[in-house]
């Protein structure tokens, strides 16, 4: 197993040179295609990230195994071994349309538990990261962890199609006993608002391993639960219907859900 401080330096390393990359692009035209829909989008940004953060693991870490949104990583079918979740740019539609509220993340796990978990705000210079076991940090200060609010004391994110699609109509109730609803169209930032104590829950009908996995490392270094909608653990080979909330408002969530 790699050395974790030294996989941190050069995980940090290369954020910068990412954030960078992506300043340095600002005044170019994007490349813009859609994946599975008209608002799934994926740009020359996202792949050219990625491409390069590939590049930069297999020569540093060749036996490590990769799972990256845009193709550049490995089929995995098991979670055995040193595992990288790489999202170049988590809220591509953000990254487009507002070319603000987009995050880089990368998450490091060992045999499927999670190591190390870094999201980077682009737009705020802001990088939330935790290394298990060693709390929570935002541009190296201690981030402090927030009170345990259940459902009814906070506000409560969620991913726009919960909200507007039929089939998840049971779940506009939780909405209803929350503060109020609030949606960044990024699961990297929802996170950082989860860290910060501005949310006490996000969930999201529809997440992949990469949009899950470095923040599981940052909100579980709190007690906080990342779940299924059905309670099971989430899995990191799949798709999830994904709960994200601090252990009072979890507990509230399940009761009204199953
Ligand atoms: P992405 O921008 O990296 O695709 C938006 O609600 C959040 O859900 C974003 O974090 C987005 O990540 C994620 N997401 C996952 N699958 C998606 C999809 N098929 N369409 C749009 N957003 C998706
Ligand atoms: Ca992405």
């Amino acid at each position: 197993m790699a050395d974790i401080q030294e996989r941190d330096k050069l995980i940090k390393e290369w954020i910068a040179e990412t954030a960078e990359k992506i300043e340095a692009a600002k005044s170019e035209r994007l490349n813009i295609e859609e994946k599975s829909a008209r608002n799934d989008l994926v740009t020359n940004m996202d792949k050219q990230i990625e491409k390069a953060l590939t590049d930069k693991i297999r020569t540093q870490f060749p036996n490590d195994r990769i799972c990256g949104e845009e193709g550049f990583g490995d089929e995995l079918e098991d979670l055995d071994g040193t595992v990288w979740f790489i999202d170049p740019i988590d809220g591509t539609l953000n990254f487009v349309l507002q070319q603000e509220n987009f995050a880089v993340m990368i998450g490091v796990y060992e045999n499927g538990i999670g190591q190390q978990g870094y999201i980077y705000d682009v737009t705020q210079k802001r990088l939330y990261h935790a290394v298990k076991g060693q709390g929570v940090y935002c541009n190296e200060e201690p981030v402090e962890k927030p009170e345990n609010k259940s459902l009814t004391e906070g506000l409560l994110a969620t991913n726009s199609q919960l909200m507007t699609k039929d089939q998840f109509s049971e779940y506009r109730k939780l909405a209803d006993q929350s503060m109020g609803v609030r949606m960044l169209g990024s699961a990297g930032l929802e996170v950082i608002e989860l860290a910060k104590g501005n949310v006490i829950g996000y969930i999201a009908s529809k997440l992949s391993p990469w949009d899950i996995a470095p923040g599981k490392v940052i909100l579980e270094e709190f007690g906080f639960k990342i779940r299924q909608f059905d309670g099971t653990e989430v899995n990191l080979l799949n798709r999830n219907k994904t709960i994200f909330a601090t252990p009072r408002a979890y507990d509230e969530i399940m009761t009204n859900i199953s």
